[in-house]
């Protein structure tokens, strides 16, 4: 009978469970499915969307059984007559067990499906073709397009832009020169802090062209809310037009100089 039951309970979840699952797969790209994410811009987004709608499945899955559960114990095991006493249940050591192997199972499989995704999107490859050297200040942003040695600056008042081309890899290399600051484009899915003495290296593929915003993600000080950025993804012509423009204007070499920590340099994009 208890059995049975289990089985039930089993095929009622399934039941729910199915048509969240199945969208996920078949409507891939709506904010719903999403949940509330922004449309990935970059080839490395897709895969941080399927890892947030895993963690938002298995959520609805145990948030549903442990309702389910306790609409069915409040039903079944209630008082039936006004003198009655339910029955005392106390110790139910295998039920005690499972509760405490089954959630543990489940945070190992999500610590492991996550450390996997990050491993994937941390590494770094020699497979890139532009290096950018972002410098997070107070209270604005620098970049330094190591390659073609032009940089771009900011100010809290006038926001710069960071131009990357379309389908190519490229290397960021996150410094600066005062306090933490946290480079972040929400619609890259990707956010990495800058830690001063440091220099944070990741490597992305923007494969949709538009226009972004970027901001600071550590509160770093006085005009932290204004520490804002624009991405640019185009197309390649427009971005060696860009970068020529740079050079035109005289933003040769980089900015701010001598901002590294000792002994380390930024990746020489020549050599690719
Ligand atoms: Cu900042």
């Amino acid at each position: 009978m208890a059995g049975q039951r289990l089985t039930l309970r089993r095929i009622a979840i399934l039941v729910v469970l199915l048509p969240i699952l199945a969208s996920c797969g078949m409507v891939a790209d709506n904010e719903f499915t999403r949940v509330g994410f922004p449309e990935p811009a970059t080839q490395e987004g897709p895969g941080i969307i399927e890892l947030w709608q895993g963690f938002w499945i298995v959520a609805i899955a145990v948030g549903l059984l442990v309702i389910g559960l306790l609409v069915f114990a409040s039903i079944k095991f209630r008082r039936k007559s006004e003198d009655e006493v339910p029955p005392q249940v106390r110790y139910n050591i295998p039920l005690e067990i499972l509760y405490t192997v089954v959630p543990l199972i489940i945070v190992l499989a999500l610590f492991g499906f996550t450390a996997k995704e990050q491993n994937k999107l941390t590494a770094l490859t020699d497979e890139y073709t532009h290096v950018v050297n972002v410098v997070g200040f107070r209270w604005s942003w620098s970049f330094n397009y190591i390659d073609s040695n032009v940089y771009e600056t900011g100010t809290p008042g006038v926001v710069p832009t960071l131009y990357l081309p379309v389908d190519e890899k490229v290397r960021f290399e996150l410094t600066s020169p005062d306090v933490l600051h946290s480079f972040w484009i929400p619609s890259f899915l990707f956010k990495m802090d800058i830690v001063p003495g440091a220099i944070n290296r990741f490597e992305l593929t923007p494969d949709k062209v538009g226009t972004y915003v970027g901001k600071c993600a550590e509160l770093c000080g006085q005009d932290h809310a204004r520490m804002l950025f624009n991405v640019k993804v185009v197309e390649r012509p427009e971005y060696d037009q860009y970068i020529a423009s740079l050079r035109a204007k005289g933003q040769t070499g980089m900015i701010p100089p001598g901002i590294l920590p000792r002994g380390e340099t930024i990746t020489n994009a020549g050599a690719n």
